[in-house]
């Protein structure tokens, strides 16, 4: 019998002793953060695996003013204790602030062992709500499934596929430091068994909405809204939050400002429907998505409906997400669409942000763009920090508090005209939802569907007196306490307990097809997990695939064929157009394309230079500081160019000067003998010789110079002599008397680093 231990909210831990657990995980290693997760290794077992938590889990710490860094920030959650930062936090001590929403992400690509390696990639940047879309429109199937087959539709759900990727999320939350929810969808006629198969595996959030059956998959109405009672209930039980489909309104409707006043109608039917099946409020959550967005003045419409919404259920939770309406293919478009969302988030506290990734406008469900829109949310939530502190919402001014108020209205008007007409099944009859006008104007076009009609219509029995159910979380009229009294509130008790409390009553069936199996696709790709071959990656492994950015010079129907044919040139299989923007109609088209290659790199033969060491730019300021330094500096010879020696030396640029070294800048041409007479004249530690211009070897000969005359003049033993420039490989340099040359690519920290671990090796006398 499972003992569940409640931690906070609805989210219990089971406490194990290590026999159990050592059992329950077959064995399996915490992960470590060097190596890659084992695929292999996590599928063995699967049949002793049940979750070791349950229900929704909301991030600790959530708005506790923290000081991260050199910052005090007042909307962030506790820290990771391994994660990836932002690129920029390389200039602010690695901080990485988890802001307070949970953070979702999307994932599934169509093989659920490869979406594991990119949960953990997430679960590192910051995603702790992983949902798992199924690809396959799973609420058109009848059943549970069994095994894993990828199949022709894409991603379904089975058994083994949430027990790999709960366990390996178990291993990521160790990992990482936090909870992480595991999400997907309680639809379709197969909906309560959906739901019993959540609880039993461990998954922690889930959409439920018997409208979305109704209007979006023709199931139903009657039957989808029984089977939802049921579904919820055994949701309530388990502590799974609900997201509701109202959002898909927004995504379907042809104006999807003008369904407002619906959207609050479609959220009020879900979420009273779920708290009388005994879900609690504070596990329901709203999908609200902006209803518009730019070029739409989308602050002004979205605003007022965002704050409507908040006082309408101002006890229910809020996940917001992207309006997937108006994804198109460009990865820019979708970013700034979702900052902007997010903003909209941040003033009105948003309790899960949902991240969407351009897979919606490009169909590229690329481990890459999951990593991109989890670093948006969390980077802007960081910019946005604290803004209710410098910002108000004027809702008490117009138009904002004339625009909230006319929403509501129209959504009371609308649910009294529901009661009206006889109800929300007639309603639905008579194509209420999803029409593109504002209500109470009516276009017409809503989505109507029959009362006796759609998939499983007729499929709903009237309960027999003695009906009675020995199972645990059941909706409505069981009649227990007519075979038992002392099981009235625990029914499965009649059989010695459901699942829900014994997993080893569940019935793991491992897979059903022999050919259509994880197993053989991971002997298909065998060729690249743990060997020396690696090929590129976008979503699975030894996929191959690539993607090529470019600009054409032609028009857009030109550019996309012209394109293909770049990409066939370049040697890449299967070349697919997935972007297109117009420059300018005649003078030329951005065109981003996919394909694979059909190569593989040996790792064994590839040779990687040892890394430059380079000190931090703390380390380097802390050793200037202690003991000054001086250098000249010039372009030699007969040489003007200026621009890579100022890069070297400038502070601007991230010169050697930033870190506190004098620099006396002689300018261009400078002769050899001037560098070294203004060595001596200043007193240098070192000189600077740019070089740019290579024929005859140049280059290299005045470097000898430079050398001979320091020697000449007795310098040579007190000062650095290095040399820089395009054409200039350190191995000539050091041959021609220098210390060190330094090539393209490089930077004033590779130079300062050079300078100051130079000056110490001399000062220990090391030769
Ligand atoms: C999201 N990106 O919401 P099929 N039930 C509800 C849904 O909204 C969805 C499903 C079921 C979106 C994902 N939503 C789209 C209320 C899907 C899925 O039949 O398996 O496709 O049902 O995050």
């Amino acid at each position: 019998m499972l003992e569940w231990k409640n931690i906070k909210d609805d989210y219990r831990v089971l406490e194990l002793t290590p026999e159990e657990e050592e059992k329950r995980m077959n064995g399996m290693k915490p992960l470590k953060a060097d190596e890659k997760i084992d695929i292999v290794e996590l599928l063995k077992g699967l049949e002793n695996y049940y979750p070791k938590s349950r229900g929704w889990h909301w991030r600790n710490g959530r708005d506790e003013k923290r000081r991260i860094g050199e910052f005090d920030f007042y909307e962030t959650s506790e820290p990771l204790k391994n994660s990836v930062p932002l690129p920029a936090a390389a200039s602010l001590d690695n901080i990485d602030p988890q802001p307070s929403p949970v953070i979702t992400t999307e994932i599934a690509s169509g093989r659920f062992e490869d979406d594991i390696r990119r949960m953990r990639m997430a679960a590192w940047h910051g995603a702790d709500h992983l949902m798992v879309i199924r690809t396959a429109g799973q609420s058109h199937f009848e059943g549970l499934i069994e095994g894993s087959p990828q199949g022709t539709g894409g991603n379904p759900i089975s058994r083994k596929h949430l027990r790999a990727q709960r366990k390996a999320i178990d291993l990521m939350e160790e990992e990482v430091g936090r909870p992480i929810n595991y999400h997907s969808y309680v639809s379709g006629v197969a909906g309560p068994e959906v739901a019993v198969l959540f609880t039993e595996e461990g998954i922690n959030g889930a959409h439920q909405d018997p409208q979305y059956n109704v209007l979006y998959r023709n199931i139903n109405m009657v039957r989808s809204f029984v089977d939802a009672a049921e579904a919820k209930t055994v949701m309530a039980y388990a502590g799974i939050a609900q997201i509701d489909g109202a959002h898909n309104a927004n995504a379907t409707a042809i104006k999807a400002w003008n369904v407002m006043p619906e959207l609050l109608v479609q959220h009020g039917i879900n979420s009273l429907y779920s708290v009388k099946t005994g879900m609690k409020k504070s596990n329901i959550c709203l999908s609200t998505v902006p209803p518009t967005a730019q070029p739409a003045p989308n602050m002004r419409i979205d605003m007022p409906y965002a704050i409507a919404l908040r006082d309408f259920f101002d006890e229910y939770k809020m996940r917001a997400q992207q309006n997937t309406k108006y994804m198109t293919a460009s990865a820019r478009e979708a970013t700034v669409t979702h900052i902007i969302d997010i903003l909209i988030s941040s003033l009105t506290s948003a309790d899960i942000q949902s991240t969407i990734t351009p897979d919606e406008g490009r169909n590229v469900p690329w481990h890459i763009y999951n990593m991109e829109a989890i670093d948006n949310a969390k980077q802007a939530f960081a910019g946005f920090d604290g803004l209710k502190q410098i910002l108000a919402i004027r809702r008490d001014e117009d138009p904002l508090k004339s625009d909230i108020r006319d929403l509501k209205e129209r959504a009371v008007l609308y649910l009294e005209e529901i009661i009206e007409v006889g109800g929300y099944f007639n309603a639905v009859e008579q194509g209420f939802f999803v029409d593109s006008a504002l209500y109470p104007e009516r276009n017409g076009d809503g989505i109507a569907r029959e009362i006796e009609g759609g998939v499983g219509a007729g499929t709903v029995y009237e309960r027999a007196d003695d009906y009675m159910a020995p199972v645990t979380a059941h909706y409505g009229y069981n009649n227990v306490a007519q075979y038992d009294e002392s099981a009235k509130d625990s029914p499965a008790d009649l059989i010695g307990g459901s699942t829900f409390e014994l997993p080893e009553k569940i019935v793991y069936i491992d897979e059903l097809d022999e050919t259509d199996n994880v197993n053989v696709r991971l002997e298909e790709t065998s060729k690249y997990r743990n060997t020396n071959f690696i090929i590129p990656e976008m979503e699975w492994t030894g996929d191959g695939i690539i993607m090529v950015n470019m600009f054409l010079p032609v028009e857009i129907r030109t550019a996309e064929f012209a394109a293909i044919q770049v990409g066939e040139k370049l040697g890449l299989k299967e070349v697919e157009v997935i972007n297109m923007e117009v420059m300018q109609q005649a003078e030329g088209t951005r065109v981003e394309i996919k394909g694979h290659v059909d190569f593989d790199i040996d790792l064994s033969k590839l040779v990687i230079p040892p890394k430059p060491e380079i000190l931090s730019d703390e380390e380097l300021r802390d050793a200037i500081k202690e003991k000054p330094m001086t250098v000249v500096a010039g372009t030699i010879g007969e040489d003007e160019h200026s621009v890579g020696l100022r890069e070297i030396i400038d502070i601007k640029h991230g010169g050697v000067e930033k870190y506190g070294i004098k620099v006396h800048y002689l300018g261009t041409s400078v002769p050899p003998e001037k560098l070294v007479d203004a060595a001596i004249e200043v007193n240098a530690d070192g000189m600077l010789a740019s070089t740019i211009i290579s024929h005859d070897d140049i280059h290299y000969r005045n470097m000898s110079k430079i050398n001979q005359i320091a020697i000449e003049k007795g310098i040579r033993d007190k000062v650095i002599i290095v040399s820089g420039g395009t054409q200039v490989s350190n191995e000539l340099a050091v041959k021609n008397g220098m210390d060190a040359g330094f090539g393209r690519g490089s930077h004033g920290n590779h130079v300062a680093t050079f300078l100051v671990k130079e000056r110490e090796r001399r000062e220990n006398g090391e030769n």
